[in-house]
């Protein structure tokens, strides 16, 4: 109901600025991959098992953007950073450039699937179709909370940020003046949360945030979690997933930056991506913090590459039956 088309934006977001592990932004790639040579790998390594193909079986239009972000890096490492912020010129030129790519296919009325890349291109994404889906909620799928605020961040990496940046919890940032305040506190839900620094857990305190973190997993299981989520942002609310690998066990997702044991099944992670396409609310999904180039084998890097292409199928209707 809130889509007008059946088409399907694909955005490949090969970006890894907003953390220190390279990888999650390569491109080239080789359909036999060479685990020695990280040149080979990238989250477009999802488009060379095929995704497209897949999506269009699932009687999407497919329309492909991509990008190559090597230049712009290039310019932004002259620019020098402010306060302990890593990268910050790289990571906002580049989430700018992909907000505008998915507000303008968002406006078209199409599906967006992002294919990242590190997590703070969420800044993008959900800001992208927050601009044009309005009362826009969000399930964020994660081992953390990735709402530390410039004051509150120990590494400095963005990815641990951009929820504070949507929800204005962090205030204006230098250099990030194109990024307003989109997201209401209480239109965001997390699912999967286990590695949660402590300036992070006051933060979802003080603003009462929806939490559901893995002990709630285990003791409600994941239908009634996803339920709850659902019933708490409404029925009239177009819903953006931002699914971060990194919610799933390493079992299920190894090739990625920040794994954290004790994470979400193989089942429980196609469940939520299942359940939400079922609501018909879905407006925009991302697939995040797939990093090939961290793989310990060719299978956990093939295993990590399928299990974010699955999950990507059943958000966008792949059913079991
Ligand atoms: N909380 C830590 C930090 O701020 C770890 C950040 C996140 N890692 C991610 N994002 N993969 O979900 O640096
Ligand atoms: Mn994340
Ligand atoms: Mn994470
Ligand atoms: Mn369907």
């Amino acid at each position: 109901k809130f889509l007008t088309t059946n088409s399907c934006a694909v955005i490949a977001a090969p970006f890894s600025g907003g953390q220190p592990k390279g990888g999650v932004e390569l491109y080239k790639s080789f359909f036999i991959c060479n685990i020695t040579n990280n040149l080979f790998r990238g989250p477009p390594r999802m488009l060379e098992a095929g995704l497209l193909d897949m999506i269009e079986g699932l009687d999407w239009k497919v329309e492909i953007q991509h990008n190559d972000f090597n230049a712009l890096e290039k310019e932004c490492k002259k620019v020098v950073d402010t306060r302990h912020i890593k990268n910050a010129s790289f990571v906002s030129k580049t989430c700018q450039t992909i907000h505008e790519q998915i507000k303008k296919h968002a406006a078209l009325g199409q599906m967006i699937l992002t294919l990242g890349g590190d997590h703070s291109l969420g800044m993008a994404t959900v800001s992208g179709t927050a601009a044009v889906h309005k009362n826009l909620g969000v399930i964020w799928v994660d081992a953390h909370a990735d709402i530390n605020t410039v004051d509150s961040t120990d590494t400095g990496n963005l990815h641990g940020c951009p929820v504070s940046f949507l929800t204005g919890l962090t205030g204006q940032v230098e250099g990030f003046e194109w990024l307003k305040p989109c997201l209401e506190t209480n239109k965001i839900c997390f699912i999967g949360l286990r590695d949660v620094d402590e300036p992070e857990k006051k933060i979802l305190k003080e603003n009462n945030i929806k939490a559901f973190s893995m002990y709630h997993v285990d003791k409600y299981g994941i239908s009634k979690v996803v339920e709850m989520c659902l019933e708490y942002l409404g029925k009239d609310t177009p819903i953006h997933l931002s699914f971060d690998v990194d919610a799933l066990d390493p079992s299920v997702a190894p090739s990625t930056g920040t794994p954290v044991r004790g994470g979400l099944s193989f089942r429980e992670g196609h469940y939520i991506c299942e359940a939400l396409h079922e609501s018909g609310q879905l407006v925009g999904i991302d697939i995040m913090e797939v990093n090939p180039a961290l793989a310990l084998s060719d299978e956990q890097q093939i295993q990590t590459i399928n299990v974010g292409c699955s999950l990507a199928r059943s958000a966008l209707g792949e059913t079991l039956l």
